[in-house]
């Protein structure tokens, strides 16, 4: 026993000394991942051995200042640091879209004409040339002017599309690079009934699809249903807004169509005319 030191303080000295034998192999073992490492900062104030722990090393008679710190350091070297929150990845950036106003149909206005069909349209029966009386084959026609007649509609403007008695769809297909920094898709059919005793219907419909050519999953659908079309000619518009629509920047293609016939069944084209069908970017 050394001179000077009490027995119970020798006693004292020693089990300080084992607990800090103790607590250097822990944080040797933790070091190795063997155990869990104490963190000083939140000892466990009901464990006698943190408590002594934390006693010896912020009070150790036996221990300079500079060993102090080192197993301070140590200590919160070891504490469990907080799992990292990784930064939000940044969305990507949509690829811009059109500049607002543009019009993406082809032939939007009926004007450019093939043969007998209408360039950039799609006529689910074929095209015919106009016909006034017999009918021919009773699909739709495309025309440079409206035909001066009692029951057609009047209208000064050039190019249209008419319907025969024969069901048909008129369709066109477009693809979307993007719409980064668009809100709004508009797409406007101007549509007139032709009077020769029936109340003809229309189907108006806009798909927008997820893949190019109208392939991938349809992400919207805006359809007017069947209706009567308008006595004279009149702009029906379709809307999709970003706002509403949460996969707007998903669009990669939209398929417009128009589906309709003459009920009055004359032979010749005496279905709905339409003047144009128009799709604006915004
Ligand atoms: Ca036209
Ligand atoms: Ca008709």
């Amino acid at each position: 026993m050394r001179q000077g030191i009490s027995a119970g303080d020798f006693t004292n000295r020693i089990n300080k000394r084992f607990l800090f034998a103790d607590y250097t192999r822990q944080v040797e073992a933790a070091k190795l991942g063997i155990r869990t490492p104490i963190n000083i900062q939140g000892l466990n104030a009901g464990t006698n051995q943190s408590s002594v722990l934390k006693n010896m090393i912020e009070g150790a008679q036996y221990t300079t200042a500079a060993e102090q710190q080192i197993y301070i350091n140590e200590v919160r070297a070891l504490a469990p640091t907080p799992a990292s929150v990784p930064e939000p990845e940044p969305e990507p950036e949509p690829t811009p879209g059109p500049e607002p106003g543009t019009q993406l149909l082809l032939n939007p206005e009926f004007t450019d004409i093939t043969g007998v069909a209408a360039d950039g349209w799609t006529s689910s029966t074929g095209w015919q040339a106009w016909a006034y009386e017999g009918g021919g084959t009773n699909r739709p026609c495309v025309l440079t002017e409206m035909p001066i007649r009692d029951v057609y509609p009047t209208s000064t403007s050039t190019g249209f599309i008419i319907f025969s008695y024969v069901l048909a769809t008129i369709s066109q297909t477009i693809n979307i690079t993007g719409l980064g920094g668009n809100n709004t898709i508009n797409t406007v059919l101007n549509i007139a009934n032709v009077s020769n005793g029936s109340a003809d219907q229309y189907t108006f419909t806009v798909i927008f699809y997820g893949g190019s050519n109208g392939t991938g999953s349809i992400l919207y659908n805006l359809t007017t249903g069947s209706v009567t079309a308008p006595s004279v000619f009149t702009d029906i518009t379709l809307t999709l807004d970003r706002d509403t629509s949460p996969n707007f920047d998903n669009i990669r293609s939209i398929k417009v169509s128009i589906t309709s016939r003459d009920s009055g069944n004359w032979g010749g084209q005496y279905g709905p005319a339409m003047d144009y069908c128009r799709l604006i970017v915004n």
